[in-house]
């Protein structure tokens, strides 16, 4: 599992890596996969005498070591960490580099956990935020405070409106003011888009989305190409303990393995509703980064390999009509979540994004959201039709 062990996997490809990093088969059994190291505590040879460094599973497990080292060699950079839930992650990253006084910038349109994190929990804390316009670089040079602001928060694209932010402008704005820049790279994955290429300092997953990809575990994940940052991040990882435990960390690892060739077919689906919804009557604004219409298409095309597998869309009639699209459906299941295999659609205002009800990140509410998935495509373009019918 060292580095050195693994060097083979210079300058190889995202599949390659995808697949290879973090575990060279066990040496003693020749075990392809990681084992489920269900333990929390390690036989010590002597007082302080750990085999292979492990002590004790909040501080680390060999399961979760793998999985962080997968994550770190697909996102490109050098340490990954796993947490037990996107949030936990999140929460982690906020104090592990902010303290009372200090100031972040957050997406005026960030998924509502996002938000309820920030205002309800980090606010108490004394931790100031302003909610700006990140697909807007201007709007974030106006939004920073030098000498206050440590963190410069995006989402791109963002959940639910698809937003896209541009990650290299917004790096120099952040760090400018002294700042870094945190990109949640959630709905793109970390196959269609590498922030820390673009100057991103840290990369945030929900890896309960594309990157476990099943819908059948619930996960986070930090990424940082800087020892320093690194040394930080792990330090409250510990100390806060809000890890992935084994088996989540298993499944997780097990999704990634194909994120390749399941994001190609989200991304081939996700263009073809598209499509079909742009020429649909009962439809208003088909909102898809894809879409030469969306105002984030050339920054989308610059800095993403495809534009994923979520589509957004607002019912002309209204409220009630688009609560009918999403109780309608079949193949879409009615749920909260994306990134699974399956299809899912949802009613943002009333469901993912309702903590933001009444607060300048409110969503439409003719706003309906698809997490596009791999069934057939004919299928799923033929639920739609009677889902809107
Ligand atoms: O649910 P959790 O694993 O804690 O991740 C939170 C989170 C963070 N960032 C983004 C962009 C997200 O979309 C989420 C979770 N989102 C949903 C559950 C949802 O349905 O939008």
């Amino acid at each position: 599992m060292s580095s050195q062990e693994q060097e083979h996997l210079n300058g190889a490809g995202f599949e390659t890596r995808a697949i290879h990093a973090g575990y060279d088969p066990d040496p003693t059994t020749g075990a392809v996969n990681p084992p489920i190291y269900a333990t929390s505590t390690y036989k010590q040879d002597g007082v302080g005498g750990l085999r292979g460094g492990y002590e004790y599973s909040r501080s680390a497990n060999p399961t979760r070591t793998a999985l962080e080292g997968a994550l770190a060699a697909v996102e490109g950079g050098t340490h990954g960490f796993a947490f037990a839930s996107g949030l936990a992650a999140e929460d982690t990253l906020i104090r592990s580099l902010m303290k009372p006084g200090d100031h972040l910038v957050i997406p005026d349109d960030a998924y509502g956990g996002t938000f309820r994190l920030v205002d309800k929990v980090v606010a108490v804390w004394g931790v100031e935020h302003s909610p700006a316009a990140v697909h807007d670089v201007a709007a974030v040079a106006e939004a920073v405070r030098p000498g206050q602001t440590r963190v410069v928060w995006a989402e791109t694209p963002t959940n639910p409106l698809l937003n896209v932010a541009d990650i290299a402008g917004l790096a120099e704005i952040a760090h400018a003011v002294g700042a870094l820049l945190v990109v949640d790279n959630t709905f793109a994955s970390p196959y269609l888009q590498q922030p820390l290429e673009l100057g991103a300092d840290v990369v945030v997953h929900s890896t309960t989305k594309y990157v476990g990809g099943h819908s059948d575990v619930v996960g986070g994940a930090l990424v940082v190409k800087d020892a320093e940052l690194a040394e930080r991040i792990a330090f409250h990882q510990n100390a806060m303990g809000a890890v992935a435990g084994p088996f989540d960390a298993f499944l997780t690892h097990r999704g990634l393995k194909t994120l390749a060739v399941r994001m190609e077919r989200h991304c081939d689906n996700a263009e073809r509703i598209a499509d079909f919804l742009t020429s649909h009557p009962a439809v208003g604004e088909v909102i898809y980064p894809g879409l030469e219409t969306h105002p984030g298409h050339a920054t989308a095309a610059r800095q993403m390999r495809r534009f994923g597998g979520m589509v957004s869309f607002r019912v002309t009639a209204g409220r009630e009509a688009a609560l009918r699209v999403c109780e309608r459906a079949r193949v879409f299941t009615l749920g909260e979540s994306l990134g699974g295999v399956e299809s899912l659609v949802e009613h943002p205002g009333l469901m993912t994004h309702a903590s933001v009800a009444g607060t300048d990140l409110e969503v439409p509410d003719d706003l309906v959201r698809l997490s596009v998935g791999l069934e057939s495509v004919e299928d799923l373009i033929a639920d739609l039709e009677q889902a809107l019918g």
